[in-house]
């Protein structure tokens, strides 16, 4: 494996092969299969592009010899951050099939995310679109060029400037050899809940299977048309089942260039769109949005909602607001995922986030003693199995606590379990705000904002919102004047975080209510803040 990565131990690996959950296939040798056999279907959509799996397979395969007569060898990094288009699966299938290794990144990273992960993974190159959503990634591109030494190359999809046009990448005739399976195959990225975004190495085997076990309990088939609405990069719309899952099964992959109905509802429409996986805001946008749509979506028939808890009263009115069946996900990039399934009796899908994919998933719920507790209580759910990571990636320090020393993750999350093992999201002991599906780690927003002159300290809480579920709140101490919120707004975007990090609200206090041991008590900030705040719209 990849140095710096943490491999099963032999005998439980052994057991995943023996159990026909590690297939020893790759993401390369996935593709040549696909194109083999549904060589003139359409894979992938975007916009006025249509790929079918033999072009994506020509392409990947073109773009892959370009790569390496650029010098991107096999297991060398890549930081990948493009939108949902085309060139997504092109590039990431081209660096498969060379055995580089994409790092994933999201289209709203900036500069501290990505230039951390860029230097954290020495990534020898960076791919991105020239423009998106009003953003010119050209312009991230210099400050990356700059800031992180190992990164060669530039590569751009659309006009590239200064940089390699992606386009131009190309090389006949090379053959590669196949990846180990189980070694890494691509970087995910941890929500997290520390100073820095963790990266999170999945294998071939590991990734492959949860993808696989994914196509199978949601029914894909080649008829499976999925929208992606969500940025594909999430581990969510990438793999749960997602992209892959979809291409998996010989299905057809629609890119949305943005989330919104507006977006959406004509590619629905237009593709008949079967499938496709929403956070609980979006899903609450659409079926707003959907009563008064002149698109039809009659061809939607599951909605998979998943990323932060929906609410259970949201979920009992999709299908009368969508026309389709709403499946539950909860998952994290770190590996387990749950879902609903069909076929299950309806209050499941309503009231509970689901059951794991595998067999093999191990679960236990424990008290903050690490105490197994007795079946049904509330507790912090810990997790290991056939596709659940066992270290992020350089990150000895944290990984010693994020898990057991036998090798569970540390989900941070409280859970509820039912007699027939589905779990019930109830909350989390993690430091992390969800602000509707996207994770903001506090204390690294914390540690940009002690950087501003005017904060002697600082704490990031959530604070409860009815549209996002929950949204961030920055609470600050000062030193001197306090700077206003709009000041500390800036100095954050200068500092280059991502804007959904930014916190939504600024207050000022003379100093933070603390533990018993003298440490910050967010706890009864957060208590103090919902007694003082009107709910946030
Ligand atoms: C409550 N909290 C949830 C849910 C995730 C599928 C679906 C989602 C993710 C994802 C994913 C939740 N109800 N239904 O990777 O493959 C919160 C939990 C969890 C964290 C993981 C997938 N679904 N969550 O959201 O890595 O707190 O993955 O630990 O972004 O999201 O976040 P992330």
């Amino acid at each position: 494996m990849l140095p710096h990565c943490t491999p099963w131990p032999a005998d439980v690996a052994a057991r995943h092969r023996a159990a026909g959950h590690w297939r020893g296939e790759t993401f390369g040798a996935l593709l040549t299969r696909l194109a083999a056999e549904q060589a003139d279907r359409v894979a992938v959509v975007s916009g006025s592009v249509r790929r079918t799996y033999r072009e994506l397979d020509e392409r990947a395969s073109g773009l892959a010899a370009g790569l390496a007569a650029l010098g991107v060898r096999p297991r060398d990094r890549v930081v990948v951050q493009l939108p949902n288009i085309a060139a997504f699966l092109e590039t990431t299938f081209a660096l498969f099939r060379l055995g580089a290794i994409p790092v994933f990144t999201l289209p709203a990273h900036r500069s501290s995310e990505i230039v951390h992960l860029a230097r954290h993974s020495e990534a020898v190159a960076y791919v991105v679109a020239d423009q998106h959503d009003g953003f010119d990634y050209r312009t991230l591109a210099r400050q990356v060029r700059d800031e992180a030494p190992s990164v060669r190359h530039v590569l751009v999809a659309g006009d590239a400037q200064e940089f390699t046009a992606l386009a131009d990448v190309h090389a006949d005739g090379a053959d590669f050899a196949d990846s180990d399976p189980s070694d890494v195959a691509l970087f995910q990225l941890s929500g997290g809940t520390t100073g820095t975004p963790k990266m999170i190495p999945r294998t071939h085997d590991d990734y492959l299977y949860s993808i696989r076990a994914s196509a199978e309990i949601c029914g894909l088939t080649p008829d499976t048309v999925y929208l992606a609405a969500l940025p594909a990069a999430h581990n969510f719309p990438m793999s749960s089942p997602g992209v892959f899952g979809v291409l998996h099964a010989g299905g057809r992959v629609v890119m949305a260039p943005r989330p919104a109905p507006s977006a959406a509802f004509p590619l629905i429409e237009a593709e008949g769109v079967t499938l496709t996986g929403l956070v609980p805001p979006l899903a609450l946008l659409w079926m707003e949005t959907a009563r008064t749509t002149r698109h039809d979506l009659s061809s939607l028939r599951v909605l998979q909602v998943g990323g932060a808890r929906f609410a259970d009263a949201a979920a009992a009115r999709v299908r009368d607001a969508l026309g389709c069946d709403l499946q539950q996900v909860y998952g994290m990039a770190e590996g387990l995922v749950c879902y609903t399934r069909a076929g299950e009796p309806e209050v499941f899908h309503l009231t509970t986030q689901g059951r794991p994919i595998s067999p093999d998933d191990e679960i236990r719920v424990v008290d903050p003693d690490g105490s197994e507790l007795p079946p049904g209580e509330p507790g912090e759910l810990l997790t290991r199995g056939p596709y659940t990571i066992r270290g992020y990636y350089r990150a000895d320090e944290h990984n010693a606590v994020a898990f057991t020393p036998d090798g569970f993750y540390r989900t941070g999350d409280v859970v509820r379990r039912l007699p027939s093992g589905h779990l019930v999201v109830e909350g989390r002991v993690k430091d992390q705000i969800n602000r509707g599906g996207e994770k903001v780690a506090a204390e690294e927003v914390e540690n940009h904002l002690l950087t501003h002159p005017g904060v002697r300290d600082a704490a990031v809480v959530a604070v409860p919102d009815r549209f996002l579920g929950e949204r961030t709140c920055a609470v600050v101490v000062p030193r001197g004047d306090p700077p206003t919120p709009a000041d500390l707004r800036a100095h954050l975007r200068d500092r280059g975080l991502a804007p959904y990090k930014i916190p939504d609200r600024v207050e000022i206090v003379d100093e933070f209510p603390v533990t018993g041991v003298g440490k910050i008590s967010k706890r009864e900030l957060r208590r103090a803040l919902a007694a003082r705040l009107a709910p946030t719209r």
